[in-house]
């Protein structure tokens, strides 16, 4: 069996996604997301100008030597262009395996390990009062996980309130959009909105909280130790993670559990949080950290120090990367929790997929491959929206972490 073409869909039904179709001899075509949100055009080109030429004549078998040769080919290796357009062939060629197999990707990956795979949704509001709201929905809709995120008082927007209640796309603008920031404030604030939370929900709902990467480690143990009584599953990203020791003083103060890894994109950027158990939740996703290949070593590695994969799944996380992450999920021994932002109706639909939200979990494709595919004529009538993230600032206008 041989690769004849590959091509690079961009199309944003709502967003933009970049989607790699690898086609064969025999008629077998393979899907790959290789979305990294504002910067859509940088992988479609590496792609483009530096991976299709090469996959011509490949035999579509073989997965990892594929994984290999694109990686230790690139001589430029690691880094989030080059780790998504790696994880798009790669997952390509999993659902090609797959559909060849005439077996689900989580068949070859050693079969099911659980009945779903438990997903949280993203509670968020400017008000408390609005936040106790959208956690109802969430609950009332079968969730069992809710990630909590608030405006702050004195603070005209922050991350992760968005007008749309059902996603969130933080990318709203083609020059990044600036927003103001204070730590103080803002750790003056969360602990009561999760006081208030608890009271209403009781012990039993797992509650996360996305930090975002705005704390120092001192300032993040000061907020998961003012968190401990609420008994939070996860604090996601609480400190920019360049600096994996710095994770040490985090776990020195407080045992509020730490996920990080969603901007991870090799197992090297996240060895040592590993192997010290300086953070309990993995978030490594298959668009961004090298495919299905590569994030399945990853949590194998986490699954020898109590690491749990809690990976990320946010609207720029396309269908075609949510389905292949649960074939993942699914499988893995040490899974822990998959996010899940939905998509827009329009997504959904140039995305023709089977994975089904029922009673708290999603449930992954039983076909054949990963079962997602792209309509491309659809996929066609969106075309690319020049959109990047925004950026941060302190109120004294100094440059801080979105
Ligand atoms: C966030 C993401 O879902 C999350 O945990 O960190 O929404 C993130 O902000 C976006 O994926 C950035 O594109
Ligand atoms: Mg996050």
């Amino acid at each position: 069996m041989k690769i004849t073409d590959a091509k690079v869909i961009v199309t944003c039904p709502g967003r933009n996604f970049v989607t790699l179709k690898i086609e064969t001899d025999e008629g077998v075509t393979g899907v790959g997301d290789a979305t990294v949100n504002g910067r859509e055009l940088a992988v479609a080109s590496y792609l483009n100008d530096h991976v299709i030429p090469l996959l011509i004549g490949r035999d579509p078998a073989m997965i990892e030597d594929t994984w290999q040769y694109l990686y230790r080919g690139a001589y430029w290796r690691r880094g989030p262009v080059t780790m998504a357009a790696i994880a798009a062939v790669d997952t390509a060629l999993w659902d090609i395996k797959g559909k060849i197999a005439g077996l689900p990707v989580y068949q070859l990956l050693g079969g099911r390990s659980r009945e779903g795979v438990t997903v949280y949704g993203h509670a968020n509001a400017d008000t408390v009062d609005g936040v106790l709201q959208e956690i109802s929905r969430f609950v009332n809709l079968g969730y069992r996980a809710v990630r909590v995120q608030t405006g702050i008082p004195g603070i005209a927007t922050t991350y992760g309130v968005s007008k749309d209640k059902l996603f969130y796309e933080p990318a709203d603008a083609a020059i990044p959009t600036e927003a103001v920031w204070s730590t103080d404030r803002y750790l003056s604030h969360v602990p009561s909105v999760f006081a208030r939370v608890r009271e209403e929900f009781g012990p039993e709902l797992k509650l996360l909280h996305d930090a975002h990467h705005r704390l120092t480690p001192i300032e993040a143990a000061r907020l998961g130790k003012a968190l401990e009584p609420y008994a939070l599953t996860w604090l996601e990203d609480p400190v920019p993670a360049e600096l994996q020791e710095g994770f040490r003083l985090i776990r020195q103060h407080t045992t509020t559990p730490i996920a990080v890894g969603e901007v991870f994109n090799t197992i090297w950027d996240c060895h040592q949080l590993i192997s010290e158990q300086l953070i309990d939740y993995i978030r490594t996703t298959v668009v961004h950290a090298g495919g299905i290949s590569h994030l399945r070593r990853i949590f194998d590695l986490a699954a020898l120090y109590h690491v749990r994969s809690g990976s990320h799944g946010a609207t720029d996380c396309s269908p075609v990367c949510m389905a292949a992450a649960l074939q993942v999920d699914i499988s893995i021994p040490n899974f822990g929790l998959q996010e899940y932002m939905r998509h827009t109706d329009a997504t959904d639909t140039v995305f023709p997929h089977s994975y089904r939200f029922e009673d708290g979990y999603l449930h992954p494709s039983s076909e054949p491959g990963l079962g997602v595919d792209i309509d491309e004529g659809l996929a066609a009538l969106y075309p690319y929206r020049p959109a990047a993230l925004p950026v941060n600032r302190l109120e004294d206008h100094t440059m801080h972490n979105w």
